[in-house]
């Protein structure tokens, strides 16, 4: 592909230079000019986004000493691990925009910053396991490998390496229902069960309906959203449909069926007042989640000190040593 020519600011201004920038599929790197909307905007979506990732691992970590197997339980743990990896450089994604990882880990255990709706669910069966791998993440896969291309360089980048693990995540949750439903009439209906528990929360995590998304718009024009929320929701419904035959697993909308004229999925009613209610924090997991967030900050405050001790005494002998 052919990338034009850029003019520089001198001839534009810096808002036209971002404007062709973004027009031209050419990436905004932090030392750009950017409208402020554009970097607030940035840093909440990426900041929700690493929060997600972060409280993301308690609901598997309540499984990792309970895994029927080794091996299971070394797969979930290199699972949750990557979800740590994920919150963490997207973190760094988001201190390239002038925020700092206190900042926002303090909104995030005050309990001002949102994260993911999806997380406070409880996860009471091992085939939760499977139906975190196979909804939760197909989700996050849907709605993320668009975020490859989003116009922050750095945004971008941090998506590319997430999606492939995310990739991986998913098909070891597919490959868990298989096991289950290959298994005893017991196991076939526990993975059952916890399709239908994860089937709506896994819907509503794209987002509102597109005429109650607020940020959709400009989002999108900026290039950092590709596809609106319900086209999201659509494509993901799409890739369920076959995979939930493959499995043998019905999925939970008497309605669901496809539209050969529209193209598009007929599917029931999502319970927005539930989403809401979540939202706001009084989902059936919110208040345990954010506690053990605290108190994980907390214990883990002697690590932070003794980081920065070592760092200034590094800082110090370098001094001397010059
Ligand atoms: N939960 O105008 P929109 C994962 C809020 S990571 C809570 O449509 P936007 C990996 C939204 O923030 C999952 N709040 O907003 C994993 C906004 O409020 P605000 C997280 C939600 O930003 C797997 C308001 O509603 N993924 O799963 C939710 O344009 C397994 C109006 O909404 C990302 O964060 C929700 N579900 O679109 C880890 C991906 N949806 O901020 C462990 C990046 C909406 O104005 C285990 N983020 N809200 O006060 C995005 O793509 C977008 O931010 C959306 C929302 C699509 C989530």
């Amino acid at each position: 592909m052919t990338v034009p020519p850029v003019t520089t600011a001198e001839d534009l201004g810096a808002q036209a230079l971002f404007d062709e920038l973004v027009a031209n599929e050419q990436r905004i790197e932090p030392r750009d000019w950017m409208p402020e909307a554009y970097r607030r905007t940035l840093i909440r979506q990426i900041s929700q986004h690493a929060h997600s990732e972060i409280i993301g691992m308690q609901p598997e970590g309540n499984w990792i000493t309970r895994a029927p197997s080794l091996k299971r339980k070394a797969i979930l743990m290199a699972k949750v691990q990557d979800e740590a990896g994920h919150g963490l450089y997207l973190y760094s994604a988001a201190q390239t925009l002038g925020i700092t990882r206190d900042e926002m880990m303090q909104q995030l255990i005050d309990g001002k910053a949102k994260y993911s709706s999806i997380f406070n669910y409880p996860t009471p069966t091992w085939a939760d396991m499977g139906a975190i791998g196979w909804l939760v993440d197909g989700a996050a896969i849907c709605n993320q490998v668009p975020l490859c291309r989003a116009s922050y360089g750095p945004y971008g980048r941090a998506m590319v390496r997430i999606c492939k693990e995310e990739s991986f995540h998913q098909r070891q949750g597919f490959e868990i229902l298989l096991t289950l439903m290959q298994g005893s009439e017991e196991q076939r209906a526990m993975a059952q069960d916890a399709v239908n528990r994860w089937y709506w929360p896994a819907l509503a995590m794209f987002g509102p309906p597109d005429d109650q998304s607020p940020n959709s718009a400009q989002s999108m024009q900026w290039k950092i959203k590709r596809f609106s929320n319900d086209d999201l929701r659509q494509r993901f419904v799409g890739m369920l449909v076959p995979q939930a035959e493959i499995l043998g697993v019905t999925l939970p909308d008497p309605e669901l069926r496809y539209d050969a004229e529209t193209g598009r999925y007929a599917m029931g009613e999502i319970d927005w007042d539930e989403f809401f209610e979540v939202v706001r924090g009084n989902g059936p997991c919110n208040a345990e989640r954010l506690q053990r967030r605290r108190d994980a900050h907390e214990e883990g405050a002697w690590v932070r000190e003794a980081a920065a001790e070592y760092a200034r005494k590094q800082a110090l002998r370098q001094e001397v040593a010059a």
